[in-house]
């Protein structure tokens, strides 16, 4: 359209004798003028509701991400150290922070988080705060610093790190008292402000007793105030955010209804928490962003043991459909081993487990169908259809605001067979979607249902069982504005992790 005007002004300038051509500049300018104004945009949707910060879009972007469990657990065989661990034990033969980021990259993960300090309060750096560090323990005598190698590591593959700093700590002789909420802020200062942009502060609600017996009054404030003056762009992960919040369990499953804003006033992480099933759902109409984290081990345990083995591959993907597939972050556990690495069974099975989502979303059946809706915002294409299979965050399908339950008609050329079908709001707006469901046309030209679901968020993904035909339905039965989406996907996911039956709930 700009194209075509541009054309008929150089035109017209090419008619108008040479001795008019002030005349003909003005006449360009006002043609230029009208037309900025003709070809004004329509009016964007308001923002709905609470609604995320960029770095929290960024963060949501990411979608997968590795943790990783390492510290004096892995040479003990436990889960949680006493605390009185010898720093002795600390003594990994081949520790290499880039086969780990390698590993991650390889995975299609975008950052690593590791357990920087657990609740035994070994530090992975030499953390001037504590007695219980890398410093004195035999690795690199006594020289070695795991957060500048995961550093190294994490630019060396483009990856962003964060950093796991357990408020729980059973090692430091203060805790229980209220000296330790200094100590631990001093610990999360100089982690924070030497290693570089840390993408998420992972704080654990855990809170048991330290080593006089006592159990600690954690200061929150003073510990989100101290990331967020140090790293401003952090997600601080918590049970109840404020960047992101716990997904209330431990088995990689987001709430099949997952909305990416919560009530937290009056909540605390931890015991102070509101009830999981809350935190794996969120809250509709809740006051603030705060989307859910799923974090799940690989493994049975957080920490490597020699006897245990990594998940299946069909076990992984069904966390990634439970998880990414349900407006979720995946935070994917691998433990290093006693080497300092990644086991080579579990690169194996990531690698596996990339292969089969790279095949399974390698071909897009929306990309090539015709893609109708009931309602485009003012009619105008910068928020037509288009915008659901172009590959671009920022553009998006909208209706008109007084537009909520409208309908998306996809017409493949020929009869098209999937089982999968990705939808993702367009988050910087905020969560809109409550109820939609897809119907597909049979042989007789009938529209029958297809399958039902609740909420989409940054992403859903839906399964059910194979279906060939011509075309289906997008039917939103429910939002809380007008809806505002920026993709469309429909896959044959041949894989069949879960038999022809959808995710049980
Ligand atoms: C839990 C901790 O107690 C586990 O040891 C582990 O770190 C997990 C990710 O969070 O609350």
């Amino acid at each position: 359209m700009h194209y075509i005007y541009i054309l008929s002004t150089t035109t017209l300038q090419y008619y108008i004798p040479l001795k008019y051509k002030a005349t003909n500049n003005i006449i360009t300018l006002l043609i230029v003028a009208f037309l900025c104004v003709s070809c004004r945009s329509v009016e964007p949707p308001a923002p709905y509701g609470a609604c995320p910060t960029a770095s929290q879009i960024a963060w949501q972007r990411m979608e997968m991400n590795m943790f990783c469990h390492f510290g004096p657990n892995t040479f003990t065989d436990k889960e949680w150290g006493d605390g009185t661990e010898s720093e002795e034990l600390f003594d990994p033969t081949d520790l290499d922070c880039n086969q780990w980021a390698e590993t991650a990259k390889m995975a299609g993960m975008k950052g690593i988080i590791v357990t920087a300090k657990h609740h035994d309060g070994f530090c992975l750096w030499p953390n001037p705060h504590s007695t219980h560090t890398v410093l004195r323990s035999p690795w690199k005598d006594g020289k070695g610093d795991l957060l500048v190698l995961l550093r190294q590591a994490c630019d060396n593959n483009g990856l962003k790190m964060g950093i796991y700093i357990s408020p729980w700590d059973r090692n430091a002789p203060t805790y229980g008292t209220e000296a330790y909420n200094e100590t631990f802020r001093l610990t999360l200062q100089d982690a924070l402000s030497r290693y570089g942009e840390i993408f998420e502060q992972w704080f654990d609600g855990a809170n048991g007793e330290g080593p006089a017996g006592k159990k600690q009054t954690y200061d929150w404030p003073l510990f989100n105030s101290t990331v967020k003056s140090l790293q401003p762009n952090a997600v601080i992960f918590s049970d109840v955010g404020p960047g992101c919040r716990w997904v209330g369990n431990e088995n990689g499953e987001a709430g099949e209804s997952c909305w990416s804003t919560l009530n937290i006033d009056n909540f605390t992480p931890g015991a102070g928490a509101p009830p999981t099933d809350t935190l794996n759902q969120g809250n509709r109409n809740g006051n603030l962003w705060v989307p859910a984290e799923t974090d799940v081990s690989i493994r049975p345990g957080w920490f490597y043991h020699p006897n245990e083995h990594p998940k299946s591959l069909k076990e992984l993907l069904r966390i990634y459909y439970t998880s990414v597939g349900r407006n979720s972050l995946l935070l994917l556990n691998v433990p290093p081993d006693r080497r300092g690495r990644i086991p080579e069974e579990d690169s194996l099975r990531l690698a596996e487990f990339r292969d089969a989502l790279d095949t399974i979303f390698a071909n897009n059946l929306a990309s090539d169908a015709k893609i109708e809706a009931t309602n485009i915002r003012g009619n105008n294409e910068e928020y037509g259809t288009d915008a659901l299979v172009d590959n671009n965050f920022n553009s998006y399908w909208a209706t008109d605001d007084d537009i909520l339950t409208p309908t998306l008609t996809i017409t493949f050329d020929k009869a098209a067979t999937f089982n999968r079908i990705v939808l993702q709001e367009y988050i910087p707006l905020g969560q809109r979607i409550e109820r939609f469901h897809i119907e597909y046309k049979t042989p007789s030209g009938k529209w029958e249902t297809l399958t039902t679901a609740t909420t989409i968020g940054y992403k859903r993904i839906l399964l059910f069982t194979t279906t060939t035909t011509d075309a289906i339905r997008i039917i939103i039965d429910q939002s809380l504005a007008c809806p505002t989406i920026n993709a469309l996907g429909i896959y044959l996911d041949e894989y069949d992790a879960f038999g022809q039956d959808p995710i049980e709930d």
